[in-house]
């Protein structure tokens, strides 16, 4: 879809050659992209279908022959896939889509005096020229968004401190984009934090981020260590940063863009005007009164801060940037979080320290090259996410029992035991942590974060492959599935839901202080049915091979959580997905869990009620399509196309509430095998996930695993179906 762009912006070399990248894979699944310089070198080093693949190169695997029926064309899907499995048992995979991550790396770098090697600088202007907008220049919060002032205001300074000249054609234009959206004075609250970090806006004209906030007791329930753990992770350095008001110095670059960003002169701009000025594109989440007047207080407080009191909170969030870094090897939770910690452990420690050193070592682990250019990625990688849902996709639908297969099973079983977390952070109760031991997170061991529905989906990826396979070896102690559900016991929320990273700490009404315009729902955590459901089927699958362990506790967190998910499902039928998009999303895992305890299309009201829903939106062509929009304003919209992973999704919705006719299953099964390729594989769509109302992001495994597990599930749904109604 993207072009290889073979010029590079005027003045300049050509961009870099795909046939010399390699993607490093290695401790517990970690990947950097490597730049082979020699002939030499790329001999020794050959390029395999991994990197083939994902930089958008031809892979030269072969047409497979014609599948005749859903199991084989599940068979074909998975030949081709087994080669984009590495050799440690995983399979990479792309993690881009926001358009708001790229910038904080190349920003958070420059103020750091941090540089870029050459190839990666230039393959990120090519992915900052692939992904400005076709009409008008800009970029929107994520690639397939709407150009938008947070988007085009950040990505506009990252390609000019890349090295593009003001006057290049792409800047022009997005120059010009960028003023209809009212300048970057417009920006919203974490633009304006990135520009005064380079000193390009006044720190003025930021709403106070005080890192006093650190020092109110615990027990208050406005305490940040009760907000959202993405949201406080970021906030622990941003209100370090802000209470220094860290300043990069005055250079030529700055006075440049100075010019370039505004729509009137910047010195004659008042800045604290500017506090809540932002742009109506980039708006969905409006400042509450009680956010303006707090904001109008901190800013008084502001004028006259105590400096016995500013250092000491300074100096705590200090602690806290640390205690993230040491617990996770310097990955710190996500993509912002590891920016804002780095310039901060860059500014206090120095270049010549050892954090500087790790923080960029770990900064590799994020930039990813694809066919359009180098990207920063949502994390280090969805490692974890994605083998688990092969796995059980292999073992469902019986492809796991092949003898083609076994070993790229016990590949992934080998893979799958390094990456349970064995113990509790070093800091657990210092850096407010939940814990840890038993659980998995969504990429790799190292990043160290549990989160329930990753938990979930290991556990039963796990007991799949060691109790459901024969020839795998058992590498995974019961006692550690213990800890596995052990973990997930501790997450339940009081009405049965569960929510990411923890159960829900703190008071609803924080939504109101929500500082960050761009994103809905951020300052707490939330109960979601997908998390919900991964629970909910791993602990059901856990009971029934320990049926003795902690019995009474699991029966009652199943029944709550299947109370939880009737009680979210929506009137029309379905549930709102919050991490893919959208409902048929939600509503597979949904009805996933209501099957599980006896509540199917046949037996229960809301399993039939979400049929309904889901057969309404069959179209014509037996798929389903739905826009990311959907997820932004809970009701459903529908994509432009027909959606080959969301067909998935809604198929395997139908199937699990046993619904009774075949009509629309094969026509789903029809559908998905229409668009398959002659070597197995799937061409890319529209973008799957989703995250905080507002930002896509990108899965593209998933156009294996759920198309797999779809194709081969039907296949034998069907023949039963026929066998039961006598055809
Ligand atoms: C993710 C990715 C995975 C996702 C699932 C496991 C799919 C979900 O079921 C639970 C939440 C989780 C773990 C999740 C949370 C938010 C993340 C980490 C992301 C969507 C990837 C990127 C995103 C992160 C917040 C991006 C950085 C932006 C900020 C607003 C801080």
């Amino acid at each position: 879809m993207y072009s290889r762009l073979d010029v590079a912006p005027s003045g300049e070399k050509h961009f870099t050659d795909y046939a010399r990248w390699r993607l490093l894979v290695n401790d517990g699944g970690r990947h950097t992209w490597h730049y082979l310089r020699t002939d030499e070198e790329c001999k020794a080093w050959p390029q395999n279908a991994v990197d083939k693949y994902w930089l958008g190169l031809d892979t030269g695997l072969p047409d497979l022959p014609p599948a005749k029926d859903a199991f084989e064309a599940a068979k074909n899907g998975y030949e081709f896939y087994k080669n984009l499995q590495s050799n440690d048992g995983h399979w990479p995979g792309e993690y881009g889509g926001p358009m708001f991550l790229l910038p904080g790396l190349v920003i958070g770098s420059y103020v750091s005096g941090m540089g870029f090697k050459e190839e990666e600088r230039l393959e990120m202007i090519r992915y900052l020229f692939n992904r400005a907008h076709p009409v008008d220049g800009g970029w929107g919060i994520h690639v397939e968004g709407e150009s938008s002032c947070f988007g085009t205001g950040l990505n506009y300074v990252a390609l000019r401190i890349l090295g593009v000249d003001a006057d290049h054609p792409v800047c022009v234009k997005a120059r010009a984009c960028l003023h209809k959206l009212g300048g970057a004075a417009a920006i919203p609250a974490w633009g304006k934090f990135w520009l005064s970090l380079l000193n390009v806006y006044d720190w003025e004209g930021n709403n106070p981020v005080p890192p006093e906030l650190w020092l109110l007791p615990d027990w208050l329930p406005i305490h940040p260590h009760r907000w959202w753990i993405h949201t406080r992770t970021v906030y622990v350095p941003m209100s370090y940063l802000y209470g220094i008001r860290f300043t990069f110095p005055e250079n030529d670059l700055v006075r440049a863009l100075r010019q370039e960003l505004y729509t009137q002169d910047y010195y004659s701009i008042y800045w604290p005007d500017q506090r809540n000025n932002v742009c109506k594109v980039d708006l969905y989440s409006p400042h509450s009164k009680l956010f303006d007047a707090i904001s109008i207080i901190l800013s008084v407080y502001e004028q006259c801060t105590i400096p016995p009191l500013r250092n000491t909170a300074v100096d705590c969030a200090y602690k806290l940037i640390v205690y993230e870094d040491d617990n996770t090897e310097y990955q710190t939770l996500g993509p912002v979080s590891k920016m804002f910690n780095l310039v901060a452990r860059a500014h206090a420690e120095g270049p010549e320290s050892h954090a500087y050193k790790m923080h960029e070592i770990k900064r590799q682990d994020f930039m990813w090259v694809g066919e359009d250019g180098m990207r920063m990625c949502g994390t280090n990688g969805s490692q974890l996410w994605d083998l688990g849902f092969i796995t059980q996709a292999l073992v469902e639908t019986g492809l796991a029992k092949l003898d083609e297969n076994k070993e790229s099973l016990v590949s992934a079983l080998q893979w799958l035991e390094q990456a349970q977390i064995r113990e509790n952070p070093k800091h657990y109760h210092s850096s407010y942590r939940h814990t840890t031991k038993g659980a998995w997170g969504f990429s790799t061991k190292e990043q160290g974060y549990t989160v329930s529905d990753c938990t979930g989906e290991g556990l039963k990826s796990a007991i799949y492959l060691q109790h459901h396979l024969n020839f795998t070896p058992k590498l995974i102690s019961d006692q550690r599935m213990f800890d596995a559900a052990d973990v997930l016991l501790t997450m339940q929320n009081p009405s049965g839901g569960y929510a990411s990273y923890e159960p829900v700490r703190g008071p609803k009404f924080l939504e109101w202080l929500n500082p960050a315009e761009v994103f809905g729902d951020i300052m707490v955590e939330y109960l979601y049915p997908e998390c919900t459901t991964s629970v909910i089927t791993s602990l059901a699958t856990f009971r029934k091979i320990y049926p003795e362990y902690r019995t009474e506790a699991i029966e009652r967190t199943i029944r709550s959580a299947i109370k939880y998910l009737h009680e979210s499902q929506k009137p029309e039928g379905g549930w709102v997905g919050s991490w893919g998009i959208c409902f048929t999303y939600a509503t597979q895992f949904a009805l996933e869990s209501l099957a599980l305890v006896g509540e199917t299309y046949e037996t229960s009201e809301n399993s039939r009620r979400a049929c309904e829903f889901l057969l309404r939106k069959q179209r014509a062509d037996g798929g389903w399509g739905e826009s990311y929009k959907s997820c932004e304003s809970s009701t459903w919209i529908e994509h432009e196309e027909t959606q080959v992973i969301q067909t998935c999704w809604a198929v395997m919705a139908l199937m699990y509430a046993k619904y009774p006719h075949a009509d629309p299953i094969e026509r789903g099964v029809r559908l998905v095998m229409s668009r398959q390729l002659s070597n197995g594989s799937w061409p890319q769509e529209a973008i799957e996930g989703v995250f905080n109302k507002t930002c896509a992001i990108s899965y593209p495994n998933f156009k294996f695993s759920f198309t797999i597990w779809m194709l081969g599930k039907a296949h034998r749904y069907l023949k039963d179906l026929r066998a039961k109604n006598g055809v």
